[in-house]
């Protein structure tokens, strides 16, 4: 099967990348990215000369035709994903995400391909701390930020698609990843790389908000067992039952990395803050024999921190360009 991956050289691209080279040899994997300040190309150097990697843009309709009628199946996974880098600037996560989409699923149309889009649980909003609902793939859409906004988009023309158009397509929501490879602008590297530095960690508002953390393997593995054995037309929530509040969890990190847990400092807050998400994740295991392996997130986060620790050349250079980012708004 030729496989074509966009978004491949960002975080769950490129490990969506390694992992299905280990586990699925007979795909042959064409990556189209378009190498922005959140892509890594050194992610994809354990794979170089195994896998096609075409620079460029999911919104240029030409190349994207052409990459699209020489593949099988078109894994979605490109996008701008940075909450915070959204409310500074929105177009590009427009422009991407949603622009981006488009001349993709017309093209998958045009050739009659299958599809795969990769979306986020931040579509659906956010649930109440004290809430026991947790979503499902019918909780209705409601997005709070630019970022999430633009992914809610993408995914109703997706939908859209495979209804009016017969568009061969399957979607799923995935709740927050952590593992190696994660650019340092994202809550647990950023936080990682800050005491491998000795910063102290930032927790926005009160450190309340709860997200639901899935190891990336976890979820990369999900979306293969959706493409083998989901239903065309479907969407499935992917999470794997890992809900903790961002001070939670930056205690575990801090005792995992030698420090006391008062060892941080609060910033202002992110405005429009989501304040928790949470996946039922029932069908997908209803429906496809995929379970979580990484269900101890100590065991995650441990091996996370060794992988950050050993490779500083991977993340330095963006660690500045984070850092000077968030200076800029005091975060
Ligand atoms: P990332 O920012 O690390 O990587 C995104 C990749 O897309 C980068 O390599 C970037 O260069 C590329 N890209 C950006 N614009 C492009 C364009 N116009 N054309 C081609 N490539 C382009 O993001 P990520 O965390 O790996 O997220 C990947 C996907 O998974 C996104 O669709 C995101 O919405 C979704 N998702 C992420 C999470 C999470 O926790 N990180 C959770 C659920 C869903
Ligand atoms: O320094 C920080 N301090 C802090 O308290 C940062 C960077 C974040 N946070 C908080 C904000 C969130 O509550 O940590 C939580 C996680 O923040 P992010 O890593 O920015 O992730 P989030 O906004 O939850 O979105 C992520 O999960 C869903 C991904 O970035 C999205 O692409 C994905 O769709």
């Amino acid at each position: 099967m030729r496989v074509l991956v966009t978004g491949g050289a960002g975080f769950i691209g490129s490990n969506f990348v390694l992992r299905v080279r280990a586990n699925r040899p007979d795909w042959r994997l064409t990556v189209l990215d378009a190498m922005t300040y959140a892509a890594n190309p050194a992610s994809l150097d354990p794979v170089a000369g195994e896998v096609d990697i075409i620079k460029g843009s999911v919104t240029d309709p030409g190349l994207v035709d052409e990459l699209v009628a020489a593949h099988d199946l078109v894994v979605h996974f490109a996008a701008d994903s940075h909450n915070d880098n959204s409310l500074q600037d929105p177009w590009p996560f427009l422009d991407t995400n949603v622009i981006g989409t488009y001349q993709l699923i017309q093209a998958v149309r045009r050739h009659d391909k299958r599809l795969h889009h990769i979306s986020t649980d931040e579509v659906y909003g956010d649930l109440e701390l004290d809430d026991p609902a947790r979503f499902t793939e019918t909780t209705p859409m409601n997005p709070s930020s630019p970022y999430s906004a633009t992914k809610a988009s993408a995914d109703l023309l997706v939908k859209a698609w495979t209804r009016s158009f017969g568009l061969r397509a399957t979607l799923s929501n995935c709740s927050n990843n952590y593992g190696p490879r994660q650019h340092p602008e994202k809550f647990i590297p950023r936080q990682i790389t800050g005491i491998l530095d000795g910063v102290r960690p930032k927790l926005y508002g009160e450190g309340r908000n709860v997200r639901d953390w899935i190891h990336v393997d976890d979820h990369n593995d999900a979306v293969v067992a959706i493409i083998e054995q989901g239903r065309i037309g479907e969407t499935y929530l992917i999470g794997a039952d890992g809900e903790h509040n961002n001070r939670d969890l930056l205690a575990l990190i801090l005792e995992l990395m030698g420090k006391t847990a008062d060892w941080f400092d609060f910033v202002p807050d992110r405005p429009g803050h989501d304040l928790r998400y949470a996946i039922d994740a029932s069908k997908l295991r209803a429906e496809t024999d995929w379970r979580p392996r990484h269900a101890d997130i100590r065991d995650g986060l441990a091996q996370t921190i060794a992988w950050y620790a050993a490779n500083e050349g991977w993340w330095r250079t963006a660690k500045a360009v984070a850092e000077s980012r968030y200076a800029q708004v005091g975060r």
